[in-house]
């Protein structure tokens, strides 16, 4: 099973539980309650929520931030030119050596597209928005050589699933 079926079965999942959740507020919306300990449980879910937020969701977003594609270095020896339609990828090259920056100059021909690199293993190594009329520029360098896939992130219509390229990552230092 790859990465998009996964996440076509649990969209579906939590579509599904969305509605559960809907329908079951539906059903209890006629029984009268008194106000008070309603508003009590609210308070105290909010507050868990509100120190939740700050004590895990605050740490986790400054450490996800260490690594800002956005900052890397302009001077990147190696680049491709990415073009996302309704619904393939074009990159103007795909081959590249590993250890050496890579930057990436991504458009779009139609409506937004999601550019997201995987690798071997199906994790999200990059990723960066392609927009008509702009040119999104994204720095990376892939340590490790091998195949890596390149898979639509934002829903652009009826084969957004199938808009997959490859970029091949040889091992560094002797074309580049
Ligand atoms: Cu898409």
């Amino acid at each position: 099973m790859n990465v998009q079926t996964v996440s076509v079965l649990l969209s579906f999942i939590l579509i599904l539980a969305l509605a559960a959740v809907f329908l079951r507020v539906r059903g209890l919306a006629h029984e009268g309650r008194d106000y008070a300990p309603v508003q009590g449980n609210a308070y105290r879910i909010r507050a868990f929520g509100f120190w939740f937020l700050i004590l895990v969701g605050l740490p986790i977003s400054i450490w996800l931030f260490r690594e800002n594609p956005y900052t890397a270095e302009a001077a990147a020896p190696q680049v491709i030119n990415v073009t996302g339609y309704q619904w393939y990828w074009e990159l103007d090259q795909s081959e590249v050596a590993a250890g050496v920056p890579v930057e990436f100059r991504v458009t779009s021909a139609d409506v937004n597209h999601g550019f997201g690199i995987y690798d071997a293993a199906g994790t999200l190594v990059a990723q960066t928005q392609a927009m008509p009329g702009y040119v999104n520029r994204l720095t990376h360098v892939f340590e490790t050589p091998g195949t890596y896939q390149v898979l639509c992130l934002e829903y652009c219509g009826l084969v957004h699933h199938n808009m997959i390229a490859e970029i091949v990552v040889t091992e560094g230092g002797s074309d580049g």
